[in-house]
């Protein structure tokens, strides 16, 4: 394939085979019509970007069937309150010094979990992007103004029409954009000259250390790496200031993004030095290394089929990827308890496991689990203490849980 950011070719790495939509279940009388599509995932040797090959038509994707609402994590809607917090005291005040509003917007902005806290009348002005019409409700009900054009798409009027931005966040957005060009085009355009871009996502290093194959899926339509970040940023005149690493989603990296050019270069290399030995200075070898560990690991889930029958906790859309590819229909994994009502009632993606909600959990026999939500894996655990009558807090069922991720 060519590479969507640069048009070189690429290298294929990643053969996970036919898939359906990760997020969209259907009902019964819908397992007909399910779309499918060839996940394969690719390295570009020119701009360093990993990408997947085929994604399916992205109305299909992000409409008003939508199924994943941030808010379903205590934890998340915690690490989104934290972040809220700290660009109100650290960012907004070295940005704004006149006692003007600042103007914030979010990509991708949900059922408004990060966004909730910018939305008071006296708060700052804020626009969310949000195309998915049923996670977008929600946040509109939480006093956010929506705007439901695709981000990359959206015809910004020129320079005095539109506000500057003097911060935009994308989390865990960016990389589910096929144009990503487009993206980076309109960042440029409405981003004020000393604004910031924050973006967090999955960081494809720690992908690679836990084997996390179902990672991939069709909103993935790029992984990470700063040095691909760093390379595509510089064409379009910007660069990384910093990053964090973040424990979400299982290892997520947050970068802080700033326009500017070559006298920046220095912050770059001191980026690109830290991250020496990593997966990020030979990584073509490291990729086909990682498609044998991950076949190896795909062999070892698949022979759980052979030892008995168990349940799911958690439907992710990473719980699409591993159901599929290891062929675990209800056969294996009897039924999932998931807590997004969107979801209870409905079926697995592809392999039509019926998905439960998790009241039942507590009472369930299975002595085998298997937690797709291997992110949440604290936050599942905290919930599994069984409070008596008398309110005492009882041990927990003894059960083995298992995940697709190593360690
Ligand atoms: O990148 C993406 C991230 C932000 O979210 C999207 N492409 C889609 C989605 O990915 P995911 O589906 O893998 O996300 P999660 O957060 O791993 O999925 C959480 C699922 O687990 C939800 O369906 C809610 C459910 N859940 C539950 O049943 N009990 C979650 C928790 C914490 C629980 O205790
Ligand atoms: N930011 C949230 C949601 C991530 S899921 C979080 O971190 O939990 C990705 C979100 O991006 C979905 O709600 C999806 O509808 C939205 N999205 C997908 N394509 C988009 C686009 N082109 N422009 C803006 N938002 C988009
Ligand atoms: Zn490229």
């Amino acid at each position: 394939m060519k590479c969507r950011v640069c048009g070189a070719n690429c290298k294929q790495f990643l053969d996970l085979g036919k898939q359906p939509i990760a997020n969209n279940f259907p009902t019964k009388e819908e397992f007909k019509s399910e779309v499918f599509y060839h996940l394969t995932a690719h390295f570009c040797p020119s701009c360093l970007t990993i990408q997947v090959g085929e994604v399916p038509d992205m109305s299909k994707v992000f409409n008003k069937d939508y199924a994943f609402y941030t808010g379903t994590s205590e934890y998340m809607t915690r690490h989104f309150k934290q972040f809220a917090d700290r660009i109100k005291a650290d960012i907004f005040p070295g940005l704004i010094h006149d006692g003007r509003r600042p103007v914030i917007l979010e990509i991708g902005t949900n059922d408004g979990t990060f966004l909730q806290h910018f939305s008071s009348p006296d708060g700052p002005t804020h626009i969310g992007f949000e195309p998915s019409g049923d996670v977008a409700e929600v946040a509109k009900s939480r006093g956010i103004r929506i705007c439901s054009t695709p981000f990359e798409s959206h015809e910004f009027p020129g320079v005095g029409n539109w506000p500057t931005t003097d911060v935009i966040v994308s989390a865990n957005t960016f990389a589910h954009i096929p144009d990503r060009v487009g993206v980076l085009k309109n960042i440029q355009k409405i981003l004020a000259e000393d604004g910031v871009w924050i973006n967090e996502e999955p960081y494809f290093g720690k992908t690679i250390d836990l084997l996390a194959f179902d990672q991939f899926y069709n909103e993935h339509v790029y992984y990470t790496s700063i040095m691909s970040m760093a390379m595509i940023l510089t064409n379009f005149g910007m660069y990384i200031e910093s990053v964090e690493f973040l424990p979400t989603h299982g290892g997520s990296i947050r970068y802080f993004i700033r326009k500017g050019t070559d006298d920046r270069a220095v912050a770059q290399a001191f980026v690109y030095r830290t991250l020496s030995n990593t997966f990020e200075t030979n990584t073509i070898s490291h990729l086909r290394k990682f498609a044998a560990d991950v076949s190896v690991r795909i062999d070892q889930l698949k022979s759980l089929k052979s030892t008995g029958k168990m349940v799911g906790y958690g439907a992710p859309a990473k719980m699409s990827t591993v159901t599929n590819v290891c062929g675990f229909g209800p056969e294996t994994i009897t039924k999932i308890y998931d807590s997004t009502p969107a979801k209870i009632g409905k079926f697995s993606p592809g392999m039509h496991i019926p998905i439960v909600a998790p009241d039942g959990f507590v009472d369930d026999k299975s002595k085998k689990v298997f937690l797709f939500i291997w992110n949440h894996r604290d936050e599942v655990m905290g919930k599994q203490k069984v409070i008596d009558s008398k309110g005492r807090i009882r041990k927990s069922k003894k059960r083995e849980w298992i995940t697709s991720v190593i360690g």
